[in-house]
């Protein structure tokens, strides 16, 4: 060998070396951010988002929230294998609350029904920064209407399976990404339906080398209900019992999809629902479409009204977050916790920038999922009707409730509860603490005027 060879020959070899130590490192530290680098490792310790959102779900469904008549193993598992939170608030009904989810914000801003396509979801900033995403089951954001820029292909969906909005005529017309796809009655089948499509999307569609975001949302239990014959007459708790103990099987065959796939340890899975159960008699005793008799509607458990109403009924929901070796098991936290928070804490998990042009109402609540911190937020806002902060709840005198919530001996004075004594809202103290009242209904000003 030339002696000129053999010094270019040391040369390369130390070249080698030293690359591969840079590699070996790079890798080795890729729980420090600040070292991943665009390219090959832009996608490493980025978790899969799993995110399961129920409809019209009572507080005091799940066995593991309480319920003694419907047995929800699965769920209750999901609780022990994460955390399970007990004051976390959705939003009042179906489309604020999934405009609320999706982008951070407050329906007063995101829109609700009538969310504009200039909103941006967590799913558009995580398709840019790498995700492959889904989104099966019901929308509710586009006006029940398919308009193209509005539908999930258009919010950061690279898939969709699901109808635009809701059954309340016991019936869906479900699109496949922007092609309608099927027309069905059969509302007893949907929570398997939108399980294998979920299932499917996880084994044959998504791109396996990204990260995925599978957002499922369940059109059960939102009525009309029906179980499938697998289920029906089986539970204790009526139809609606054996509609949530279908869900909870459903639940359960989705979750070991993830395991079966040896996804489990890197999928953070949240299971929340949308808003409070419709329980109440001017509702259940005038909608038609289930057997006669039949109880068609969820359990709020100690809290007052349910969906439509601002005391904590219509908002307060269970959820329960499990990432294993990341959130420790078997805890429960009565922090304050909101859907709106998810966008926020996306970021920081997902490793994506929040919109900075317009105003977002979550908070990042990483640290309380870690088990870093204890608190969650300092307050949350209830839409148009007043906010709480710590164990105080405003409410004003005009505070709105769809028509079904309405209680007619409620007097429209302010209020005020202490939900750490008065957790179903009894007592009304705003005459006892005036200046309480004044204090929350400045901030519930400060949060309706933010921009
Ligand atoms: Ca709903």
């Amino acid at each position: 060998m030339h002696p000129k060879s053999s010094i270019n020959l040391k040369k390369l070899m130390k070249y080698i070396i030293t690359i591969s130590l840079y590699l070996i490192t790079s890798i080795l530290s890729y729980s420090d951010e600040k070292n991943i680098e665009p390219g090959v490792l832009k996608n490493i310790n980025k978790p899969n988002i799993l995110i399961i959102f129920t409809d019209d779900q009572g507080y005091a469904d799940l066995g593991c929230y309480g319920n003694r008549k419907n047995k929800t193993p699965r769920l209750d598992q999901l609780a022990k294998e994460g955390i399970k939170f007990t004051s976390f608030y959705s939003q009042t009904v179906c489309g604020p609350s999934r405009s609320a989810l999706l982008t951070g914000r407050q329906p007063i801003r995101s829109g609700g029904w009538s969310m504009p396509a200039s909103e941006t979801t967590f799913a558009e900033l995580m398709r840019e920064t790498g995700y492959d995403t889904a989104c099966i089951g019901k929308w509710d954001v586009s006006n029940r209407k398919a308009i193209k820029e509005r539908m999930p292909n258009a919010q950061g969906f690279d898939y969709y399976f699901g109808p635009l909005g809701a059954n309340d005529d016991g019936v869906v017309t479900i699109h496949e990404n922007l092609e309608h796809s099927l027309v069905t009655r059969d509302m007893g089948n949907l929570i398997k339906l939108y399980t294998d499509k979920s299932i499917n999307y996880l084994k044959e569609i998504r791109d396996p080398k990204k990260p995925f975001l599978l957002y499922l949302s369940h059109t059960m239990m939102h009525t009309i209900i029906d179980a499938s014959p697998k289920f029906k007459g089986k539970s204790k708790g009526d139809l609606y019992g054996d509609v949530v103990e279908e869900f909870d099987f459903e639940t359960g065959r989705l979750l070991d999809a993830v395991d079966e796939l040896k996804l489990r340890n890197s999928t953070l899975v949240i299971y929340t629902s949308d808003n409070g159960p419709w329980n109440q008699k001017k509702y259940t005793t005038k909608k038609k479409g289930h057997p006669k008799g039949s109880v068609f509607w969820g359990d709020s458990g100690p809290l007052r009204n349910g969906k439509g109403s601002c005391y904590e009924g219509g908002y307060r929901l269970p959820c329960i977050i499990r990432w294993p070796e990341k959130i420790k098991e078997n805890r429960i936290s009565d922090a304050i916790f909101a859907t709106i928070d998810f966008m926020p804490t996306l970021a920081k998990l997902c490793k994506f920038n929040l919109p900075n042009s317009v105003h977002i109402d979550g908070i990042d609540q990483t640290d309380l999922l870690l088990g870093k911190k204890d608190k969650g937020r300092d307050y949350f806002y209830f839409n148009k009707a007043g906010v709480r902060k710590g164990k105080w709840k405003y409410l004003k005198p005009n505070a709105h409730f769809y028509g079904y919530a309405i209680e007619d001996n409620r007097e429209k004075n302010e209020e005020l509860y202490n939900l750490e004594t008065d957790l179903g809202e009894n007592s009304n103290l705003a005459k006892e603490f005036p200046d309480k009242v004044v204090e929350l209904k400045k901030l519930m000003l400060s949060i309706e005027n933010a921009e």
